[in-house]
């Protein structure tokens, strides 16, 4: 590995290709893990030593003791939440107030944000996006609008700045004819958790991490959601509000494209979304509840099932293309141990038209055009390396890795670390 540059790791899809699990699995490798955009939006599920743990805002690097976990300034940051999640993992005997720092820059999420992500979404009634909640579109929204609440502003007449934004927020909400709610326990709480986070690391992050790589270490740039949840390349506006794909950890973090390495993009070998929004290959038959039940496909943040389908090489060879990714990344193969036949959508057909190019808008009249392949019914959970695999998933993965011109480095087949293979 070179020294001094940054690997990003990224997903796909729509969010939940199991990168929690892979940024465990790889940290080893890097003295640094850092998060660079979404917040508690995310839930990157962790399984190692019989034990599960769900991460929404601190970096999956938290459990590898020796390595420093950064909170990026393109992070939106609920104190509240942060908190939960902060003693949750010291009780559990991860300590990481040594470990853990955070950007000034970093937005915070206030309780009012919350509170217009659900009078947005009502708002929009039939066209709701299915957001998490947890005010991740107003925040970015009050970012970008030059009227945002940062980390660093904790330092300096807080309350007031806390109170004019909130004022701002409350008017918005009466406008919105949103006005039924008492937020006085959650902002109660909510300061505890601005009190909670002075006596972390509030650091200029931009400068720590370039100083970082300036000594020769590596950084590792764990993304949140997915590539087709991008703000500006995603199913807009099925979306979330940052910029998931890899020129995302350029920004939210403070560094420079050339610094960029390896991108190892994930993917599941199916497909699946939560919230709304198109999705061209999935199944409303049994397969979709049969790779549901399999593959325990419901949200870890909000528990929502999971809408399941087929892969869609069509929006990963465009996933693919937008990152750079340079080695894939394949999870959760044993969900489809015992299909008998598996199907991988190879183009996409429009009155008529076959389109291979992912196209501008996938919300209409879109049909997958499907490859079926073998499938090759046997257990893989317990094999411990790739001469062990199955000649039909063999196939499988050459099929993908030609379809996809890009080659499929490490392959999940199970939950927990140790269901690991990396190829030759
Ligand atoms: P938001 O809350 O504004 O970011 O929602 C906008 C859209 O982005 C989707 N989204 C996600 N999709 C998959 N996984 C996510 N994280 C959690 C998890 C989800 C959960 O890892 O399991 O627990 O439900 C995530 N976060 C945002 C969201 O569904 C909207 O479509
Ligand atoms: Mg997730």
């Amino acid at each position: 590995m070179e020294k001094g540059k940054v690997d990003v790791l990224l997903g796909l899809q729509w969010g939940d290709e199991g990168k929690g699990k892979v940024v465990d699995v790889l940290t080893p490798h890097y003295d640094v893990i850092a998060r660079f955009q979404g917040g508690p939006n995310a839930g990157h599920t962790l399984e190692f030593e019989g034990e599960k743990y769900v991460l929404r805002s601190i970096p999956s690097g938290i459990f590898q003791g020796g390595k420093i976990n950064i909170i990026g300034n393109g992070v939106v940051l609920a104190p509240d939440l942060f908190m939960d999640e902060a003693k949750d993992l010291e009780k559990s005997g991860h300590p990481l107030k040594e470990r853990l720092y955070i950007s000034k820059k970093a937005h915070l999420i206030m309780p009012t944000h919350r509170l217009l992500d659900a009078a947005y979404e009502q708002a929009k009634g039939k066209n709701k996006v299915g957001t998490t909640g947890k005010g991740i579109g107003p925040t970015y929204t009050d970012k970008v609008s030059r009227n945002g609440l940062r980390v660093g502003d904790i330092f300096d007449n807080f309350e007031e700045k806390y109170n004019a934004h909130k004022a701002r927020h409350e008017q918005i909400l009466k406008s919105l004819n949103y006005t039924d709610y008492d937020i006085s326990d959650v902002e109660k709480k909510w300061m505890e958790g601005i009190e909670y986070i002075r006596q972390f690391h509030i650091v200029d992050s931009e400068h720590v991490i370039n100083k970082i790589l300036k000594s020769g270490q590596n950084i590792l740039c764990e993304g949140a959601q997915g590539t087709m949840l991008d703000v500006d390349f995603g199913s807009y506006p099925f979306v979330t509000s940052s910029n998931t794909i890899c020129a995302g950890a350029c920004i939210g973090l403070g560094i420079g494209p050339n610094r960029i390495g390896e991108v190892y993009g994930i993917m599941k070998a199916y497909c699946t979304r939560v919230g709304a929004g198109p999705f061209p290959t999935e199944l409303f038959d049994e397969t979709g509840s049969l790779i549901r039940q399999l593959g325990h496909e419901y949200g870890a943040v909000t528990g929502r099932e999971r809408r399941c389908g087929w892969i869609d090489l069509v929006a990963l060879r465009y996933s693919i293309m937008v990152n750079g990714v340079t080695q894939l990344i394949m999870m959760k193969s044993d969900v489809l141990d015992g299909f008998d036949t598996i199907k991988a959508c190879v183009a996409y057909k429009r009155n008529g038209e076959t389109l291979t190019d992912f196209p501008y808008n996938i919300e209409e009249g879109i049909e997958p055009v499907y490859k079926e392949l073998k499938g090759w019914k046997a257990d893989m959970t317990k094999m411990t390396s790739e001469e062990e695999f199955p000649q039909e998933f063999k196939d499988y993965i050459k099929f993908l890795e030609t379809e996809l011109e890009t080659p499929i480095k490490i392959i999940s087949i199970g939950p927990d670390r140790a269901q690991t293979i990396v190829r030759k």
